[in-house]
């Protein structure tokens, strides 16, 4: 399927430990909207939002972290912070007594962005099991 091919891409190209879009996104050169910000992460709504609040949590530095499953002991301090930040951006979202915090990791779950990311969704009943 082209979610399948595309997966396989953006899994291929994090390979070479490319930059990706987010680099871009942090360094401000392409706009969006950012929904709250410190020195080591940023929140910003996804372009293809998939429930009404549908913000994206990033680390600023990668630092290896293209995905959860490259994660090391020197993470847990930004893992821990990442998870923190995903409750506040749901209560300034007004979304803190129901949202869903979603990491896909590697080609079988979609991801096609390898840095490392939050997604915060909320804003309508979500469904269990996820697809
Ligand atoms: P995924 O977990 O790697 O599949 O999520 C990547 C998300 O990044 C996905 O929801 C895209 O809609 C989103 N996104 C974005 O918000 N801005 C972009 O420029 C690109 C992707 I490329």
């Amino acid at each position: 399927t082209n979610e399948e091919a595309s997966a396989k891409a953006a899994a291929a190209s994090a390979e070479s430990g490319a930059p990706t879009i987010f680099d871009k996104i942090i360094a401000k050169e392409i706009p969006s909207t950012i929904v709250y910000e410190d020195d080591k992460v940023l929140a910003f709504r996804d372009i293809s939002p998939q429930a009404p609040v549908h913000v994206l949590l990033i680390p600023k530095l990668r630092d290896g972290l293209t995905e959860l499953g490259k994660a090391e002991s020197r993470h847990g301090e930004i893992l821990g912070h990442l998870l923190y930040v995903a409750k506040i951006v749901a209560e300034k979202e007004g979304i803190q007594d129901g949202f869903r915090v979603v990491i896909n990791n590697g080609q079988q779950a979609c991801q096609s962005v390898y840095h490392l990311h939050l997604h915060v969704l909320g804003g309508r009943q979500m469904k269990w099991p996820p697809g």
